[in-house]
């Protein structure tokens, strides 16, 4: 297959509820759509998740785009492809920028699919038509709010809740939360807001059967991580850290984790994302999906990858409505007694909103053969 042209529109969708972690607030989502076109006028669709600012890791919108324009496109339309596998090899040369990457090869992974007149899950393991999906909850410092929040989420049927916490918001929150919620499944997010002076601190937390912590530590901390996990019982889970198989090796090897959160364009795209969860499975490492805020249509990518039964453990896969006024696809994703539906359709199995995407949005072509 050679790619025939890219075109993409920059979108900017304003958010339901501004959401707060330990390093800011975000109050609109701005991501890119990248729309990749074959020979046969086949079409994959593929998202960039980056942020405006540096703040969850180094990538931003604006890095990536120029990553994308001056060294992704080269690489792509200078070759037959075969398959999308090939497509990680082709970025070799180009170091780190995973959500760079990730925007083109899942396109890529779409257009193959569509044209294969298959859809996306066909390409994994053992698939489920339906996955048990969890909510992100920003930090909320009004309790009674809080409570509020996450009482309307476990009513629309969200089968596990993750609190994002700071130094100065975490025991509170989480004692008000169990206290309201024995049962639920709980975990919180801090977004490398602690440092190992915080340990002890830490420690509390497993007075409150958390199912993991989520990156306590630094972004590209492994050593303090397996330190922390060594101390404490309950599960520390990496995000900010992975973003290559490798990295899953070497938190192994350390004992940095005992969980992953796996984000396809943290870590380039869908084929490492593959090597990730065999390695995963391999290992028992519990690996779950997490997510960026996506429009549809990188949740509905997430959606097809998450049907593989390996991930048992609620991901951050939310519906539409948890997220955003209007979604960019035809018809939004929703949530039914805790579970989303994993699209049938091609590929990643949604349509574009061309309406939505030009009322929020901006269009530009980036290559023509
Ligand atoms: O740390 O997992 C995170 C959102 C944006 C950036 C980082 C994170 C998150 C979330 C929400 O926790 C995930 C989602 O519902 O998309
Ligand atoms: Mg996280």
């Amino acid at each position: 297959m050679e790619i025939q042209r890219i075109d993409r529109y920059r979108v900017r969708l304003p958010l339901r509820i501004p959401f707060e972690t330990s390093y800011g607030r975000l109050t609109e989502k701005a991501f890119d759509i990248l729309l990749v076109t074959d020979e046969l006028g086949n079409q994959g669709i593929g998202e960039l998740v980056a942020f405006e600012q540096p703040d969850y890791i180094e990538e931003t919108i604006d890095t990536a785009r120029t990553i994308i324009e001056k060294h992704l496109i080269p690489l792509l339309v200078d070759t037959d492809i075969q398959h999308p596998k090939e497509v990680a090899g082709l970025f070799d040369g180009v170091k780190g920028n995973q959500m760079a990457k990730s925007s083109l090869e899942t396109a890529v992974w779409d257009l193959y699919a569509k044209r294969s007149n298959k859809s996306l899950k066909t390409y994994f393991n053992d698939t489920r038509a339906q996955i048990p999906v969890g909510v992100s909850i920003g930090i909320q410092t009004d309790l009674t709010k809080l409570i509020d929040q996450i009482t309307k989420y476990i009513d629309l049927g969200y089968k596990r809740v993750k609190l994002k916490i700071r130094p100065g918001y975490d025991l509170k929150p989480i004692e008000a939360i169990r206290k309201k919620f024995p049962d639920i499944a709980l975990m919180v997010d801090a977004n490398s807001a602690y440092t190992i002076k915080d340990i002890h601190h830490l420690q509390q937390l497993d007075a409150y059967n958390l199912a993991m912590i989520e990156q306590p530590f630094a972004a590209n901390d492994f050593l303090d991580h397996a330190y922390l996990q060594n101390e404490i019982q309950t599960a520390i889970c990496l995000d900010e850290n992975i973003r290559t198989l490798r990295d899953c090796e070497l938190a192994f090897s350390l004992g940095s984790c005992r969980s992953i959160n796996l984000k396809i364009p943290r870590v380039g795209g869908l084929t490492e994302a593959m090597k990730i969860v065999d390695f995963c499975k391999e290992k028992e490492i519990l690996v779950w999906l997490g997510g960026m805020f996506e429009s549809g249509i990188g949740r509905a990518l997430n959606l097809q990858f998450a049907s593989q039964k390996i991930f048992t453990f609620p991901g951050d896969i939310s519906a539409s409505d948890r997220y955003y006024y209007e979604d960019i696809l035809t018809e939004p994703i929703e949530i039914r007694d805790g579970d989303i539906r994993v699209p049938d359709g091609l590929g990643i199995g949604v349509d574009l909103s061309q309406n939505t995407l030009l009322k929020y949005g901006v269009y530009d072509t980036l290559f023509i053969k």
